[in-house]
């Protein structure tokens, strides 16, 4: 047999095999049409004899941005400590402010150690969405949800109707401000979330304090513009099972987050990746702190000043991944346009057209993740 038949004839029992593999963890319960309906890259992963990775998850050439080198330098993304940004301590505390601020400016990511949320809820909150997962899939397929504003949904890849390649992620989305939901099982998981996510919203209301006064406005003037009372704070928990090969599959693409700004905590496992100076660069967080990163929001309103940064998560073939991002928006039915600050009087143009979050949160969601910024969808581009 030549090499390339003998190649042909790999892939082919390859492809045979995963797709054995793809449909017992169809769930034949949950058909939309005639099409049976793929529930969880969970089931997938744990199929007896899985070897190879399906048609269905595996990228022809890796997605979006491969050009962009993996950093093999160990750059460190800097730390603020919030004990020192919330400090009575006027020069402590603009000292932290001034951090924040380049720490925006340099990264658009930063970890915030010394936030007072305890280690062991935060470890909880882990463990809740690890048996979320857990559930059988007829019980999570009660979470599918149908739209991207309804307010608990579960399900794999980032839009599973409209990629088409699917990513090697299960997920469970969650609104809790400013209205609080809960899945009913695991049966700690409300309680355990009810408070991880007020504890989680203090902290990002000090963030959006310093941020505001970073750049240079009032220290009330993010909360008030976005009407912070009423802020949507979405939590995304990720699962990112083992991958047979995870070089041809992706976590999650290529993105920016919608919001103002972003707290993620993960189960002591890598995978999280950050644009930085036009490499890939590998997050390291440290123990018990919160990564943490401006959104979309942050970019609009400073006209540009801060950049919401792109990220993106890989797999591996050893361990699950957890991840768990907080993310903490503007009120639905505010519209946010770029402060007056920063156009110079009518000057200046702005850089974003002005939209409710609530319809930015629908562009960004309902489509295809592209390996860019939902924001170029809003970019003016007369300047
Ligand atoms: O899993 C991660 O580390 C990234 C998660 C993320 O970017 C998201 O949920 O938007």
């Amino acid at each position: 047999m030549s090499e390339t038949t003998l190649l042909q004839s790999e892939t082919v029992s390859q492809s045979l095999f995963s797709l054995a593999a793809v449909s017992l963890a169809m769930d034949s319960t949950a058909l939309i049409g005639s099409q049976p309906k793929l529930t969880s890259v969970k089931a997938l992963a744990e199929a007896p004899g899985l070897s190879s990775l399906p048609s269905s998850h595996t990228f022809p050439i890796h997605p979006n941005d491969e050009q962009l080198p993996v950093s093999d330098t160990n750059e460190s993304i800097p730390t603020v400590d919030f004990s020192l940004l919330t400090s009575s301590n006027p020069d402590e505390r603009s000292k932290m402010i001034q951090e924040l601020g380049n720490a925006c400016q340099d990264w658009g990511f930063f970890m915030v150690t010394n936030h007072g949320v305890p280690e062991s809820l935060m470890n909880e909150m882990i463990e809740a969405c690890r048996q979320f997962f857990e559930l059988t899939e007829e019980e999570k397929a009660e979470y599918e949800g149908k739209h991207v504003l309804d307010p608990i949904r579960s399900g794999t890849s980032f839009n599973a109707s409209v990629d088409k390649v699917l990513y090697w992620r299960d997920y469970l989305k969650i609104f809790q401000h400013p209205e609080f939901h809960s899945p009913s099982k695991p049966p700690a998981f409300r309680e355990i979330a009810m408070e991880y996510s007020k504890r989680v919203r203090q902290v990002a209301k000090e963030l959006i304090r310093g941020i505001s006064q970073s750049l240079g406005l009032e220290d009330h003037y993010i909360e008030k513009a976005v009407n912070l009372e009423k802020s949507l704070q979405i939590m995304i928990a990720n699962l990112y099972p083992p991958c047979p090969q995870p070089e041809l599959a992706m976590g999650l693409p290529t993105h920016s987050d919608h919001g103002l700004v972003t707290l993620l905590i993960q189960n002591g496992i890598g995978g999280l990746q950050v644009q930085h100076n036009g490499k890939w660069v590998n997050v390291h967080p440290i123990p018990n702190s919160f990564l943490a990163n401006i959104g979309d929001h942050v970019e609009i309103l400073g006209n540009g000043k801060y950049k919401s940064v792109l990220h993106r998560a890989v797999v591996n073939n050893r361990d699950v991944r957890i991840s768990i991002a907080l993310s903490n928006g503007p009120a639905l039915d505010s519209a946010i346009a770029p402060a007056s600050k920063f156009l110079g009087d009518g000057r200046t143009p702005p850089a974003y057209r002005a939209m409710k979050y609530k319809e930015y949160v629908e562009l960004q969601q309902s489509n295809k993740l592209d390996g860019k910024s939902c924001l170029e969808r809003i970019r003016n581009t007369r300047i």
